[in-house]
């Protein structure tokens, strides 16, 4: 776990802990995390995509993502630094966030 170049293991299970119980989950293949959100109607989720990416952009920090319909899979992992790192945690944080005020 990356923060600025050095590793904090302790936060890092802290943090994953948390995003865990909103649903995001460990990607099994690489250090990255995933979750997928479901909304009421596509309208519902290309809003919710649209203020994510303007979010993402403000970051320069950018989500992989796949949606069909009223479905949005998202996985977020820094490709800077090969792993995860805390712009994923506060995106990961801000997704969560977005989605609960929908
Ligand atoms: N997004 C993600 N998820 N990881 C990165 O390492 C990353 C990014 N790097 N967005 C940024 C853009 C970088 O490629 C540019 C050049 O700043």
């Amino acid at each position: 776990f990356l923060i600025q170049g050095q590793k904090h293991d302790s936060s890092r299970e802290q943090f994953l802990l948390e995003l865990k119980a909103t649903g995001w989950m460990e990607v099994e293949d690489r250090d990255a995390l995933h979750k997928e959100l479901h909304f009421k109607s596509f309208n519902q989720a290309f809003g919710f995509m649209c203020r994510v990416a303007l979010q993402a952009e403000k970051m320069n920090h950018h989500p992989e993502w796949f949606n069909v319909y009223n479905k949005v899979q998202i996985t977020l992992s820094t490709h800077d630094c090969g792993g995860l790192s805390k712009k994923d945690i506060r995106l990961a944080k801000f997704i969560d966030k977005v989605a609960l005020s929908l």
